[in-house]
């Protein structure tokens, strides 16, 4: 199973999101919105044991829940594809967060990628080639005003042609 960590954005995010990405250019492809996340960690192709490991450790996670907000538009990615995203403000409890993500992941068992964690919420891909900006500039003044985030979720991703499919495996609340 390919699987992450995603924070989970509540309603009113998702539909201030929905409208923001109206503003895209047509011909970029728009994340649906039931798919809008942001990444904790990213588990990639996992066994169904290693799968059971990171839930046992996921589920004994208690930590409070806090306010979230989205700033600029920003570029990831490369050659292989781009994402236009959100950037996420670094707020101590989100990173907090991550990082006692990670650590109960690693207990598990579970390795990693070493990546710098630079949270966000992609809206769209790209092609390799394209040029983003049409896209940036579409996003330059967006705000979302801040959110409170109440759970986190072990997410399964099955990739498909036209997309990939997200599947809930559980549900982790925060205080
Ligand atoms: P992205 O939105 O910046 O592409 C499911 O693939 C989620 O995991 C996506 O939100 C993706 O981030 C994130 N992710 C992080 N590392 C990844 C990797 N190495 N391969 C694919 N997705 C990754």
């Amino acid at each position: 199973m390919r699987l992450f960590i995603a924070l989970d954005l509540p309603d009113e995010p998702l539909a201030a999101l929905s409208a923001v990405m109206d503003r895209l250019p047509g011909d970029i492809r728009r994340v649906p919105e039931e798919n809008l996340h942001l990444t904790l960690a990213f588990l990639g192709e996992t066994s169904q044991e290693m799968t059971q490991a990171a839930h046992e450790g996921l589920d004994t996670i208690r930590a409070p829940h806090f306010d979230l907000t989205l700033n600029g538009a920003t570029v990831y990615g490369g050659r292989h594809g781009q994402a236009v995203a959100l950037e996420a403000e670094g707020e101590a409890p989100l990173h907090e967060l991550h990082d006692r993500i990670r650590a109960r992941l690693r207990g598990a068992g579970l390795q990693l990628e070493r990546r710098r964690f630079r949270p966000h919420v992609t809206l769209a891909r790209l092609p390799g080639r394209a040029d983003p900006g049409p896209a940036l500039a579409a996003l330059c003044a967006v705000t979302i005003p801040p959110f409170p985030v109440h759970s986190f979720s072990l997410v399964q991703s099955t990739l498909h042609d036209n997309g990939p499919l997200y599947d809930t495996l559980a549900r982790y609340p925060l205080g």
